[in-house]
C-alpha cells in the first residue's frame, strides 16, 4: 500500500500537539509536528515523534482477557461484557452501590471516551466510592478555584504569549510540556517572554530545565510553598502595593486576607522556607510592578502538605497585582465544547465534605474520595467495603501511596475487578475482565478536557488515523456496553446510551434561556446532529450548544483547527458563588490556616523527598516503550554532593530510601541540580511484579516511589496525597 499521511491530536501530555502520522498502509511508520496546526505550529517532543513506536507497541492487548480457574485468557467481546453483566449488578443488588469502587486514571483526560462516558457509567452506579489521578494531582486546584469562583473547573491559566512577568511555583514544563496550562511549546513561549524583555521566576527544590531558563531561581525547601506565597501576599499589603484595580468591584473579603496573612512577614516565613526575606521582598515587589503578571502553579504545588492553601494564594496574588482575568494575567480560557455561558449572577456555590470515606472519613471533594484511601476501602472489613472495582486507564499500585497495600488488597479482598486498559499491568494483572481500547491510530481524538485550560481559544478534531483492525472495538464502544452491562441491562445496542446522553443535554438546553437550543424542541435539534459515530454526534451537540455556535462539519471542514483567538476576559460571567463574587476568604480555607501558622514553628525534616518527570516518561506508562527508555531516562535517587559525603553515598552506588510506607533502593545519581537536604526519585517506576504483560519495562523496572508512603499524608481540604516533601532516610546499601 501506498505511504500517505494523516493528522492526529497527540494525546500523551496536556500540550495537544497536531502530529502528522505516515503511514505504510494501516501501520505508523513515523510522527512529526504539524506545521499546519493552528496551535502548535510544528512543535512535537520526543513522545509524540515516538507516536508509531507506542502504537505498535506488541505487548498491547489485542483482545479482551478474562479469568477463569484463576488465569486470564483471551475471549470475546461478547463473553468479557456477559461476565461483567453476571457479576457486577448482583454485587450491587445484595451489598448497595458503594460497593463498587470505580477508578478513573489519567489518559480518561486525553480521550474522547473518558470524556463521554465515565459520567454516565458513575450516574448509573451511584456509588459514592469514586476515585481518581486527579486526588494524586490537581484536585487542591479544583478545591480552591470551586471556593474561590464557585467553580472548581473555573481554573485560571497564565496568559503565556502575553505576559511580562511569570512566577512558577513547582512546575517543570519544559520536561512535563505543562499541565493545567495546555501551551504546544511551552519551552518556546517561555523563550518568547524572555525575548520580549519579560521576566521568568522559577521556585523549585530543583534547579530543573525550567529554572535554568529563569531570571530568579528560588530553591525552596520542599512543601513550604504556601509559607512563601502567604509572604508575598503580606508584603503587598504592607508595602501598599495590592491593588486589585477594575477586579475591586468583583471581590469579597479582600481585607481578611490581609488580616490573615499579616503575621506571615519574610522574617518569619525565611527559615522554614530557607529563602531570604530579602529575596522574598524582592519576589513581590516584581510581581507588583510588572505591567501584568501571572503566578503559576502545578505539582509541587499541589501534592504537598498545605495544596489547597498554596493553590489559593496562587490566586490571591493573582488577583492582589490585578492580574486576575486581565490580558497578559491569569485568564479564564472558553473551550468550543463548553456550555453558553449564561448571565453573570449567584450561583450554587462549591461544597465540601457532602460525604466521606468509610473507613478514615475522608471528607468528599468534588464527588471524590482520596486515592489514597482506595486500599483501606477494600481491605478494611465491614459494612460498605468495596467488593468491586472498575479501572478505567488507572495504574494506581504505581501511581498512588502503598501500592504494596493496594496490590494485596486488589488480589486478596476483591470479588470482580473489570479494567479497560490496554496493558495487562501492575493493576490490570489483577482484573477478572480486561477489555483493551485500540491503539490511538484507531481513535478519533478531541480534547474536551485541555481546551478549557488552553493559553489560546481554539479547536481541534482528528477523526481516526487509520480504520480499526478486525476483532477491535471502539474505546467509546467498549465504554457505553461497560455502562450497560455494570448496570443490567445487558442486551441494549450501546447506541441506546448515546441517545439518552443527547435527551438529556438538549432537555437541559431546552429549558435554559441562554442555551441556543432554548425553546426548541428537543427531537428536532437532535435531528440536525451529523456525525459518523455517536461520540461525533456527541461533539456536534456539545458545539452547537457552545459559545461559537460551530458544528462538527466546520471542524471536519479545518483538519488542522481552528483558531478562536486569545483568551478573553470573562468575570463576572464565570462566578458562580453564592455571592456572585470572588470569595477571596472563603471559610474551609479560613479554617485551614491555623495548620500552616503551626508550620511557622515546625523544625526541618534532616532529609524531605520529592518527585520529578523525565521528557521521554509519562507517569507510569510509557516504560514498555525502547525509544523512549535509555538515556537519562532512568529511575535513580539524586542527591545533593553534600548530603552524598555526609551520608556515605556514592554516585552509580545503591542506596536504601526508607519512608513511612515502606523501603526502596535505587542508585545513587549525585547531583547539584537538587538542594541540599532534598533527595529526587521519580514516579511511575516499579515494574517488576509478576503477571504482567510489559516484556521491555520489565528489563528495567525501577522501583515505587510510592512505596515509600502509607497513605495517611493528605492536604486534608483536598484529599490529596503528599508525594512531595514527605521524610525519609537514606543509607548506602552494603
Ligand atoms: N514528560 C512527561 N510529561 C508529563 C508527565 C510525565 O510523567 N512525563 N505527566 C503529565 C502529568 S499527569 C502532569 S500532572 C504534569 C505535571 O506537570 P508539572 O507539574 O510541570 O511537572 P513536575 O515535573 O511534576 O513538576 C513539579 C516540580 O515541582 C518541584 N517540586 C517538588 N516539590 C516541590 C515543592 O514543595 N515546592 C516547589 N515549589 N516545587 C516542588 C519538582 O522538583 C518538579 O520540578 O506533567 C504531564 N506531562
Ligand atoms: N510519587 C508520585 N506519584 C504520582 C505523581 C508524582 O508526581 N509523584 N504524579 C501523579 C499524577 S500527576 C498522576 S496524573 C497520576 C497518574 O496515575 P494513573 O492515571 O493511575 O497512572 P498512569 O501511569 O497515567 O496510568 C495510565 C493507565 O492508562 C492506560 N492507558 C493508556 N492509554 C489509554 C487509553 O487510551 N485508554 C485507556 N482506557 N487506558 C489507557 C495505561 O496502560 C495505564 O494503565 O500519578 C500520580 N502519582
Ligand atoms: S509535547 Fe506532549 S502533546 Fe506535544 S508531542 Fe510531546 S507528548 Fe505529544
Ligand atoms: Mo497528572
Amino acid at each position: 500500500m501506498p505511504t500517505t499521511t494523516a493528522p492526529r491530536i497527540c494525546p500523551l501530555c496536556e500540550a495537544t500537539c497536531g502530529l502528522t502520522l505516515t503511514l505504510d498502509g494501516t501501520r505508523v511508520t513515523g510522527a512529526r509536528g504539524d506545521r499546519d496546526d493552528i496551535f502548535s505550529r510544528g512543535f512535537v517532543c520526543p513522545k509524540g515523534a515516538s507516536f508509531g513506536e507506542l502504537d505498535a507497541d506488541p505487548d498491547r492487548l489485542r483482545s479482551p482477557l478474562v479469568r477463569v480457574d484463576g488465569a486470564l485468557r483471551e475471549a470475546t467481546w461478547d463473553e468479557a461484557f456477559d461476565l461483567v453483566a453476571r457479576r457486577l449488578p448482583p454485587l450491587v443488588a445484595a451489598h448497595g452501590p458503594n460497593a463498587v469502587a470505580v477508578v478513573l486514571g489519567n489518559p480518561n483526560v486525553h480521550t474522547m471516551a473518558g470524556a463521554l462516558y465515565p459520567p454516565l457509567l458513575l450516574g448509573a452506579l451511584r456509588t459514592r466510592n469514586v476515585f481518581s489521578a486527579s486526588t494524586v494531582d490537581q484536585m487542591p486546584k479544583h478545591v480552591s478555584c470551586g471556593l474561590l469562583f464557585g467553580d472548581a473547573q473555573a481554573i485560571p491559566v497564565p496568559d503565556l504569549d502575553r505576559t511580562a512577568h511569570l512566577l512558577i511555583v513547582g512546575a517543570n514544563p519544559l520536561d512535563s510540556n505543562g499541565s493545567l496550562c495546555t501551551a504546544p511549546d511551552f519551552p518556546g513561549r517561555l523563550k518568547a517572554l524572555r525575548s520580549r524583555g519579560g521576566t521568568l521566576t522559577v521556585v523549585d527544590p530543583r534547579r530543573t530545565r525550567t529554572a535554568r531558563l529563569a531570571d530568579r531561581y528560588v530553591p525552596i525547601r520542599p512543601g513550604t510553598d504556601a509559607l512563601l506565597l502567604a509572604a508575598l501576599a503580606q508584603v503587598l499589603f504592607a508595602e501598599d502595593l495590592a491593588d486589585p484595580g477594575a477586579l475591586a468591584g468583583h471581590l469579597e473579603g479582600v481585607d481578611r486576607v490581609a488580616a490573615a496573612v499579616r503575621d506571615f512577614t519574610p522574617e518569619a516565613v525565611a527559615a522554614a522556607c530557607d529563602v531570604e526575606p530579602g529575596t522574598i521582598r524582592a519576589m513581590a515587589r516584581e510581581l507588583a510592578a510588572a505591567p501584568c503578571a501571572a503566578v503559576y502553579g502545578r505539582v509541587g504545588g499541589s501534592t504537598v502538605a498545605y495544596g489547597t492553601l498554596t493553590n489559593w494564594l496562587v490566586d490571591v496574588l493573582n488577583v492582589l497585582t490585578g492580574n486576575l482575568d486581565r490580558p497578559g494575567g491569569a485568564m479564564f480560557p472558553l473551550a468550543a465544547t463548553a456550555p453558553a455561558p449564561r448571565p453573570a449572577g449567584p450561583g450554587r456555590g462549591f461544597a465540601l465534605g457532602r460525604w466521606s470515606s468509610r473507613v478514615s472519613g475522608h471528607p468528599e471533594a468534588k464527588s471524590e474520595l482520596p486515592l489514597a484511601a482506595l486500599a483501606e476501602e477494600i481491605d478494611t472489613p465491614g459494612d460498605g467495603r468495596v467488593r468491586a472495582l472498575v479501572t478505567i486507564a488507572a495504574n494506581p499500585v504505581l501511581s498512588a501511596p502503598d501500592g504494596d497495600r493496594l496490590d494485596r488488597a486488589l488480589d486478596r479482598d476483591l470479588d470482580f475487578m473489570v479494567a479497560v486498559d490496554p496493558y495487562l499491568n501492575e493493576t490490570t494483572r489483577h482484573a477478572d475482565v480486561v477489555l483493551p481500547p485500540p491503539p490511538p491510530s484507531q481513535t478519533a481524538h478531541f480534547d474536551f478536557a485541555f481546551n478549557h485550560f488552553a493559553v489560546r481559544n481554539q479547536v481541534r478534531y482528528t477523526p481516526a488515523a487509520v480504520p480499526l483492525e478486525e476483532g477491535r472495538m471502539d474505546e467509546c464502544e467498549i465504554h457505553a456496553r461497560l455502562v450497560l452491562a455494570a448496570t443490567g441491562a445487558q442486551g441494549t445496542p450501546p447506541d441506546a446510551v448515546d441517545a439518552l446522553a443527547i435527551d438529556r443535554a438538549l432537555a437541559k438546553a431546552a429549558a435554559q434561556p441562554h442555551s441556543p437550543a432554548h425553546g426548541m424542541d428537543p427531537a428536532a435539534f437532535a435531528t440536525r446532529l451529523t456525525g459518523r459515530t455517536p461520540a461525533e454526534r456527541r461533539l456536534d451537540l456539545m458545539l452547537r450548544l457552545g459559545p461559537y455556535g460551530l458544528t462538527l462539519e466546520d471542524l471536519l471542514a479545518h483538519p488542522h483547527g481552528i483558531d478562536l483567538g486569545p483568551l478573553r476576559p470573562r468575570l463576572p460571567q464565570v462566578l458562580k458563588t453564592r455571592s456572585g463574587r470572588v470569595e477571596l476568604f472563603p471559610e474551609p480555607i479560613a479554617a485551614d490556616l491555623p495548620r500552616l501558622r503551626a508550620a511557622l514553628a515546625d523544625p526541618a525534616p534532616p532529609l524531605v523527598l520529592v518527585g520529578r518527570r523525565h521528557l521521554r516518561s509519562n507517569n507510569s506508562w510509557l516504560h514498555n516503550v525502547p525509544a523512549l527508555n535509555g538515556g537519562t531516562n532512568t529511575c535513580t535517587l539524586q542527591v545533593h554532593p553534600d548530603d552524598a559525603a555526609r551520608l556515605g553515598l556514592r554516585d552509580g552506588a545503591p542506596a536504601r530510601v526508607k519512608g513511612e510506607g515502606g523501603e526502596v533502593e535505587a542508585p545513587v545519581e549525585v547531583t547539584d541540580a537538587v538542594r541540599r537536604g532534598v533527595v529526587s526519585l521519580p514516579h511511575g517506576w516499579g515494574h517488576d511484579r509478576p503477571g504482567t504483560r510489559l516484556s521491555f519495562a520489565a528489563t528495567r523496572p525501577g522501583v515505587n516511589v510510592n512505596q515509600l508512603l502509607d497513605g495517611t499524608r493528605l492536604d486534608p481540604l483536598s484529599g490529596t496525597a503528599v508525594l512531595n516533601g514527605f521524610p525519609v532516610e537514606v543509607t548506602p546499601v552494603g
